[in-house]
């Protein structure tokens, strides 16, 4: 059924007004990530939410505490920068929103970094990380993530490219200042909307980022 280029009951006009700019539609799910795939130790696993808390403290979730935090479901879109789009990908888990009403940022936080396994990290502005559909994932399509894909918990942030999601997150760290994260360190945009197709530091306008 349908055109052979499109999803099941969605006609391919639709999928190309969804898209961002330079952005095509991928079927499958395939894998993209820089280094290996971290194995996960239950025992040793927390997520910690650090830097500028409203109270100063850090808060930590062990893996059972983390599961019993009330969960969602987001079906977003997710825009690769080398120019591969999901469509229609249904996530479960924790909103963004959730964690920072569960540990309030200090009235001067306007960034987050978001850390995951051997050191990489995004950083977000505030708004983007508290955006509604911003989740904290746990299932993709119903089931557990797979390991390749970040289990047991990726960041979505669907209004920005995803390299903003990081896979096998282990934590938040909250900022009164803007700082790059690992991919922004190394030649992408500090923002990375694509709808403003916002791929490289060099297309960086001022006030888009910190120094380079
Ligand atoms: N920890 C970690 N998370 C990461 C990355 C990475 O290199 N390391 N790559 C990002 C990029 S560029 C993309 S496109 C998505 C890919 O997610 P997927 O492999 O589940 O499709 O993961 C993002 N999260
Ligand atoms: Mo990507």
């Amino acid at each position: 059924m349908g055109h052979p280029d499109s999803r099941a009951g969605e006609a391919p006009e639709e999928d190309a007004r969804r898209l961002p700019p330079g952005q095509r539609a991928q079927r499958g799910w395939p894998v993209t990530h820089y280094g290996p795939v971290p194995r996960f130790r239950p025992e040793r696993w927390e997520f910690r939410v650090f830097g500028a808390t409203a109270d100063g403290d850090k808060r930590c979730w062990n893996h059972e505490e983390f599961a019993a935090l009330p969960h969602e479901t987001v079906v977003a879109d997710l825009h690769c920068v080398t120019k591969f789009s999901m469509l229609g990908v249904e996530w479960g888990g924790v909103r963004a929103a959730t964690i920072l009403a569960l540990a309030p940022p200090a009235p001067g936080v306007t960034h987050v970094m978001v850390w995951a396994e051997y050191g990489y990290s995004a950083n977000l502005r505030l708004a983007d990380f508290a955006a509604e559909s911003t989740l904290f994932a746990t299932h993709r399509a119903g089931e557990l993530l797979t390991a390749e894909h970040g289990f047991p918990l990726r960041l979505v942030v669907p209004q920005l490219y995803a390299w903003k999601g990081p896979k096998w997150v282990r934590g938040v760290e909250y900022m009164t200042t803007d700082r790059r994260g690992f991919w922004e360190e190394r030649g992408y945009h500090n923002v990375g909307d694509p709808w403003r197709e916002q791929r490289y530091s060099y297309q960086e306008e001022p006030g888009d980022g910190p120094e380079l």
